[in-house]
C-alpha cells in the first residue's frame, strides 16, 4: 500500500521524540457536533486595566508594587509552585511509595507594558525585546548549580487556564527533568549515538522537502504540523541551524525567531478571527553542565481549537485510556494554517 492511500483510512503514526503512536481517524471529521458551544474571545481592547495586577503601577495579590515598567519585566511569582529552598530529601517505602523533594525557581514575564499587546500583534522591535528576555530568563538559572531544566511557557486565553489576558509567560527552574523533556532528550541522544545525526535536523530536512506540513519558515526557523500531531492545530517550532537553546542563537536568529512566532500566531488568530488560545513552551538543552550536542532547539504550540472559536478538543474516552487519537490530518490542519493568511483579521481593511 503506498503512503497516500494507508494516511486516507484509520492510521497510527509515531511521534519519535516521545517514542508513542497517535491514531489518526481522518474518515471521521464529518461526524455531527451536538456537543459544548462556549463564547469566542477577541483580545483586549483597554491598553491599560487598573484591576490587572501585571499592568504597570498595579499592585498584585500579595501586595508588591508592579513598578511602571516600559518595556518587559520579569519578577519572582508570588505564588510558586516550586521552592529554591531545602535540603534533598527522598523517602521510598517498598518501592511503591517513592517520593523526592523537587526544588526550583518560578518567574513571571510579562512581554509589554500595554495590557492588550499580544505577540501576533506586536512589532519587529518589540518581539526581539521578549526573545532577549526570554534568552536572560533561560541563562540565568542556567547559571545556578543545582538547576538541570529551564522550562519557558506561555498559556494563552482562558481556554488554557491563562489567569489574566495581559501578554505573559512563566519560567520554571527546576532540580531535575521534567518528564516529556526527559523523554525527548532520551530520544534526541539514542538517534544521535545510532546515526551520529541530529532527530531533528533529520525531520526538518524531510518536511521541508515533501512541503505539505510547512505552514511557515524564514532563513532560521521553520513551523510545521508535525507528522505525529496530536491536537488539531498542533505546530512545532524548529531552528535550521543546529542550536540546543536560545542562547546560542545569534542575533540575527533571535530577530527572525521573533518573525516566525509573530506570524504563526496571526495564522492561528485568524483561523477562526478570535484571540486563539493555546499553551506553548521551548524545549532546550537540560542545564546539568553537560554539552547536551544532542539537543535540537524547539517550541511546541498546542492549541485546543478544533472546529471554530468554540468547539475545542478535549483528552477523553479512548485516549485516557489508550491512545491520543485526531479526525482532522495534520495535512488539513497544516492547508488551513497555510490559507490562514498573515494580515491580522483585525488589521485588514474593510470590504
Ligand atoms: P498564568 O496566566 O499562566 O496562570 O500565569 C500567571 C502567573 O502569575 C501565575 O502563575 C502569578 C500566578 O501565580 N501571579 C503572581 O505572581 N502575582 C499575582 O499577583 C497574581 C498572579
Ligand atoms: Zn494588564
Amino acid at each position: 500500500m503506498n503512503f497516500q492511500e494507508l494516511i486516507a483510512s484509520p492510521h497510527k503514526r509515531f511521534n519519535p521524540l516521545l517514542q508513542e503512536w497517535v491514531l489518526v481517524s481522518p474518515q471521521r471529521t464529518q461526524r455531527p457536533w451536538q456537543g459544548e458551544v462556549g463564547k469566542p474571545s477577541q483580545p483586549s481592547s483597554v491598553t491599560y486595566d487598573p484591576n490587572c495586577y501585571l499592568c504597570p503601577g498595579n499592585k498584585r495579590a500579595g501586595g508588591v508594587q508592579t513598578p511602571r515598567y516600559t518595556e518587559t519585566y520579569v519578577f519572582d511569582n508570588d505564588f510558586p509552585a516550586l521552592l529554591p529552598d531545602g535540603d534533598s530529601q527522598h523517602c521510598d517505602e517498598e518501592g511503591l511509595l517513592v517520593a523526592e523533594r523537587e526544588r526550583g525557581i518560578c518567574r513571571v514575564l510579562c512581554f509589554s507594558p500595554r495590557h492588550d499587546l499580544t505577540i501576533p500583534r506586536m512589532s519587529a522591535r518589540e518581539l526581539r525585546g521578549v526573545v532577549d528576555a526570554w534568552t536572560e530568563q533561560f541563562s540565568a538559572p542556567a547559571q545556578i548549580s543545582w538547576i538541570r531544566h529551564v522550562e519557558i511557557f506561555e498559556n494563552r486565553g482562558e481556554l488554557m487556564g491563562a489567569s489574566n489576558p495581559h501578554p505573559h509567560c512563566q519560567i520554571w527552574a527546576n532540580a531535575t527533568l521534567p518528564n516529556l523533556p526527559a523523554r525527548e532528550s532520551k530520544s534526541l541522544r539514542d538517534y544521535a549515538v545510532e546515526k551520529r545525526l541530529c532527530l531533528l535536523c533529520d525531520y526538518l530536512q524531510v518536511e521541508l522537502q515533501r512541503g505539505e506540513r510547512v505552514v511557515c519558515q524564514n532563513e532560521a526557523f521553520a513551523v510545521v504540523v508535525p507528522f505525529w500531531a496530536i491536537w488539531p492545530f498542533e505546530t512545532l517550532v524548529l531552528s535550521k541551524r543546529h542550536v540546543g537553546s536560545l542562547d546560542h542563537l545569534r542575533g540575527g536568529e533571535r530577530d527572525l525567531l521573533g518573525d516566525v512566532l509573530r506570524r504563526i500566531t496571526i495564522r492561528y488568530d485568524n483561523l477562526f478571527e478570535t484571540a486563539f488560545p493555546y499553551s506553548m513552551g521551548f524545549h532546550q538543552r537540560p542545564t546539568d553542565g553537560e554539552a547536551h550536542e544532542e539537543w535540537h532547539l524547539h517550541a511546541h504550540y498546542f492549541p485546543p481549537l478544533l472546529r471554530s472559536a468554540t468547539v475545542r478538543k478535549f483528552m477523553v474516552g479512548y485516549e485516557l485510556l489508550g491512545t491520543p487519537q485526531r479526525d482532522l490530518t495534520p495535512e488539513s490542519a497544516a492547508g488551513r494554517l497555510i490559507e490562514a493568511g498573515e494580515t491580522h483579521y483585525l488589521d485588514r481593511a474593510p470590504l
